[in-house]
């Protein structure tokens, strides 16, 4: 473990305070650095309170603990998790729209809801100390990110049930940078208080980065005009070519944080500075990586779903949840000093993988050839039909004003060459179609990159 007086701590409540900015900052030193042997004591006796509690207190639970012939006294290490039942949205929709909150609603003082796109949403609780938490977390990844109390943060989530706002604003607040409270929407006015205002820190979704950068072109503004340093983006799955677009066009370190809704929003994991996975913060959730077909855990290191266990939610905890969420863990050492699990990028939910004959797909590998050929501009739509009993891939790609829509030719050259790369780079074939600039709608919040035709 690094030395604490080796770490730039800047949480004030934790003032041991030090020198070198080697690591970057730290905002939680202590619980950000622990030892591995430490961690698991602690999440051992935490994971135990925490069935103790959703057995006591949320009628689901016990009803699937009892199926599962388990009780909550049964589990006494890490591994006796695996032998409790998975949790899934589907659960959370049974028991619409408070029937999974562990606390009486009076000591409810925060209600966000997810944001899906069919039927019911499902809706979350927290506690005062749930908030107190969750403001701890969003101000440890912003850190992480780089953001300190002379950052002015941009905030152009939307502010609603949705938890990305809020989670970072109390986050940023913490920290003691200023805050922009914007909100989505209204690009022009978006880049208007980002001159006037001197934003430094830019937190929304990566494909909304982008739409950003598109307009700043389309007004003749140089982004480096600017005083954007450091972007914060997370709650849809991008790749690390747009990573590199972002930070060509705006001129800024693009960072990536996760989190989901029924977890807790932003602040389950965010990159630090060395940008080699995301830290996920396991005094608070513990993860696991399944198998999706067949719920097995998987070995260290090898990609899966995402379960999620919380051990410190009071109004709202859940366990073992399926985030549907593709990534990997990796254990080994970072740089910086945190010594939490890292996970790699999500590749994309199972839900939105695509299984074209046979081989499943993910939006975010279509993201990354397009992003590599030059005459692409970053926006895409994929639409999925069913031929007969074969899933077809169309893939709709923006070309830029520079390129040939006139000439046939070049055109057909400029297909043949994409799709040649799809198919070595995926192992199946992709069609593709040029659009016109500017024909695929731009999103204000997450980007909705497939249209599915299957009947
Ligand atoms: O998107 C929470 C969030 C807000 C995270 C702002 C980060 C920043 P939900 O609306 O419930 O919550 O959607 C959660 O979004 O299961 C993932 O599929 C996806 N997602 C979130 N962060 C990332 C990320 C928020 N960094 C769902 N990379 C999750 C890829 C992400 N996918």
């Amino acid at each position: 473990m690094t030395p604490l007086k080796d770490l730039n701590v800047v949480n004030p409540d934790q003032s041991t305070q030090t020198n070198s900015n080697l690591h970057g900052r730290i905002w939680d030193p202590v619980n950000e650095c622990l030892n591995r042997e430490t961690l698991v004591q602690l999440q051992t006796s935490r994971l135990k309170e925490t069935l103790l509690r959703v057995y006591r207190h949320v009628p689901s639970y016990q009803k699937k603990f009892l199926q599962a012939e388990i009780r909550p006294e049964e589990v006494r290490s890490l591994e006796d998790l695996q032998r409790l039942p998975f949790t899934t949205k589907e659960d959370l929709r049974l028991s619409y729209p408070y029937g999974m909150f562990a606390v009486p609603m009076r000591e409810v003082v925060r209600i966000h809801s997810s944001s899906g796109t069919t039927g019911k949403p499902t809706v979350v609780g927290y506690s005062r100390h749930d908030l107190q938490t969750w403001t701890e977390l969003a101000a440890r990844f912003m850190t992480a990110a780089g953001v300190t109390e002379d950052d002015i943060v941009h905030i152009a989530f939307g502010y609603g049930l949705f938890t990305g706002a809020f989670g970072l604003h109390y986050g940023a607040e913490r920290i003691g940078a200023s805050v922009i409270p914007m909100s989505s929407g209204n690009t022009d006015k978006q880049i208007m208080i980002m001159q006037d205002y001197r934003s430094t820190a830019l937190v929304c979704t990566p494909s909304y980065a982008l739409t950003v950068a598109d307009r700043l072109e389309k007004s003749g503004i140089d982004p480096r005009s600017l005083s954007l340093r450091v972007g914060l983006f997370g709650a849809e799955p991008w790749s690390e070519e747009m990573r590199r677009e972002i930070q060509e066009r705006l001129g800024i370190v693009a960072t990536d944080n996760y989190g989901l809704s029924e977890v807790m929003g932003p602040g389950i994991a965010g990159e630090c500075q060395h940008r080699c996975g995301m830290h996920l913060f396991e005094d608070h959730f513990i993860p696991e990586i399944i198998d999706p077909d067949s719920g097995q855990v998987l070995p260290a290191g090898e990609v899966g779903e995402l379960v999620l266990t919380t051990i410190t939610k009071e109004a709202f905890p859940m366990v073992r949840y399926r985030t549907r969420d593709i990534t990997r863990l990796d254990y080994s050492p970072c740089p910086c000093g945190r010594t939490s699990v890292r996970m790699a990028k999500t590749m994309g939910r199972s839900d939105d993988m695509l299984i074209i004959k046979g081989v499943n797909v993910f939006p975010t590998q279509i993201e990354e050839i397009l992003f590599q050929v030059e005459g692409c501009e970053p926006h895409y739509q994929l639409v999925v039909e069913r031929v007969g009993s074969l899933d077809t891939l169309e893939v709709q790609v923006e070309v830029n004003d520079r390129i040939f829509f006139d000439e046939m030719k070049k055109q057909r050259a400029f297909i043949d060459h994409l799709e040649k790369r799809f198919l070595s780079a995926l192992g199946v074939g992709a069609k593709v179609k040029l659009v016109e600039p500017s024909s695929i709608p731009r999103h204000e919040g997450k980007a909705n990159r497939i249209i599915d035709r299957r009947p």
